[in-house]
């Protein structure tokens, strides 16, 4: 079945026209559709009509469940054409939605994340994000900026007149303990922005440690290139998948080694970069060697990483044995025989998990939003520093932070901003 939907004050005339009546609101109607240019029946189909304003858009809505087939489908797109509709840019429901008073921006953008969420924590972070619970919490922001303002504004009666100094030491307090409470939000930011795009784990180690056959082997399909010579994998390969109900990035990186070819030293300093970056790495040692290579990825590691010794199939040797004394928890794994791979799992499970836990509902799941809320908290120092030296601008200050909180969810910003958050949008959302 194929669903073509129509928006907007042509709407009426268009079912009219095609069913020969307007169906009951919200009310599945069996119709035949003819196309009135041609009187030519295109489909015997359901129609249903949403009465504005209680439908996606907030205008009149019309939608055709019609059979599948192209022919169908382009019959009705063609007699809707000849009625004066015209077919939908990227996001134009949504957007209508927003302009509506539907939906704010936030929400908005969580509609997308629904559609293109691969995790279940993604779509639950857009559900909540759609069900107005980001914008809830820069609202109440917003409102605590406000009541601010209007405790300096109802001293301040001209422009130029000096703060009284008691109104400072009142005001000061709520202005810090404010900017406090989005600071904390902001270091959310980080989960929020990590649920939505995905949280990145990166396999560093020696050449030939056995991070490409990890890699595939977590990813369940040969992403990455595996073979006995070492300074096989040079670019970074990242593949997506899902581990504890999160999306996360694997990244499978060059082996950290010195070397003369020009191609690899490059792939060692891209490892090095991405492995930085990383949410967490996972540090492959080759437990059957004994040249002691897998010291060089050592200076990548950080507190809380993990560590395999890998190729426990094999007789091991003095690297296996070291690490193993030098690591406590270190998992033994063979990806021949598939040992500790379970074990391997679980723990990356364990730590995507309680590592972006509690951010089901941030207050940050984009840049756009981040940015918003930086600025909110620049403006939100300055005005205290005002407030200190008994200046006017504290309100000023204060304005300008509600006003950065209020383009998270709002409708103040140009047309060119709107047109790039509805421009990610598919075509008929
Ligand atoms: N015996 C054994 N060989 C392995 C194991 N894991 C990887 N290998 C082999 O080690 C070589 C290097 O593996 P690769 O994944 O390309 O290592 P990378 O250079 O770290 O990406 C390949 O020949 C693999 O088949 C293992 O657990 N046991
Ligand atoms: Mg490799």
């Amino acid at each position: 079945v194929a669903i073509v939907r129509a928006s907007g004050p042509g709407v009426r005339g268009a079912l009219e026209a095609l069913c020969g009546e307007v169906p009951q609101a919200r009310v599945a109607t069996v119709a035949r559709l003819k196309d009135p240019a041609s009187g030519e029946i295109i489909d015997q189909a359901l129609a249903i009509f949403f009465e504005k304003p209680s439908s996606y858009t907030g205008e009149d809505v019309a939608e055709f469940h019609v059979h599948g087939g192209s022919v169908t489908v382009d019959g009705l797109t063609e007699a809707l054409s000849g009625l004066g509709l015209w077919p939908a840019e990227p996001g134009e429901f949504t957007r209508r939605a927003f302009e509506n008073g539907k939906l704010d921006l936030a929400q908005a953008e969580a509609v997308a994340d629904l559609v293109d969420a691969q995790s279940v924590a993604q779509r639950r972070q857009a559900l909540g994000q759609l069900g107005g619970a980001l914008s809830e919490r820069h609202l109440v922001w917003r409102e605590a900026i406000l009541d601010a303002l209007a405790l300096l504004e109802a001293h301040v009666d001209f422009p130029d007149e000096e703060l009284p100094a008691d109104l400072a030491a009142r005001a000061a307090p709520k202005l810090a303990a404010l900017e406090q409470e989005l600071s904390r939000g902001l270091q959310e930011a980080h989960k929020g922005e990590r649920v939505r795009n995905g949280y990145k784990i990166g396999f560093v180690g020696a050449p030939n440690a056995g991070k490409s056959s990890l890699l595939n082997a977590l990813a369940g399909r040969d992403a990455a290139i595996v073979t006995a010579i070492p300074g096989t994998t040079r670019d970074v390969i990242e593949v997506p998948t899902v581990i504890g109900g999160h999306r996360v990035i694997l990244g499978d990186t060059a082996g950290v080694r010195i070397t003369e070819d020009e191609i690899e030293a490059e792939g060692v300093r891209r490892a090095r970069a991405w492995a930085r970056d990383a949410d967490l790495r996972v540090w492959v040692v080759d437990g059957s060697a004994s040249d002691g290579a897998w010291r060089e990825a050592f200076g990548l590691i950080e507190l809380g990483d993990s560590c395999v010794v890998n190729k426990v199939d094999l007789p091991q040797g003095d690297d296996g044995r070291a690490t193993t004394e030098a690591w406590p928890g270190v998992i033994r794994l063979s990806l021949t025989t598939g040992e500790g791979l379970d074990a391997l799992k679980a723990e990356l499970a364990a730590r995507v998990t309680s590592d972006l836990s509690g951010a089901d509902f941030p207050a940050v799941t984009r840049e756009r939003h981040r940015l918003h809320l930086e600025e909110a908290i620049v403006h939100l120092q300055r005005s205290q520093a005002s407030l200190l030296s008994g200046s006017e601008l504290a309100a000023e200050d204060l304005r300008l932070a509600a006003r950065a909180l209020e383009r998270i969810t709002g409708r103040i910003d140009p047309e060119a901003v709107l047109d790039k958050v509805f421009g990610q949008f598919c075509i008929g959302k």
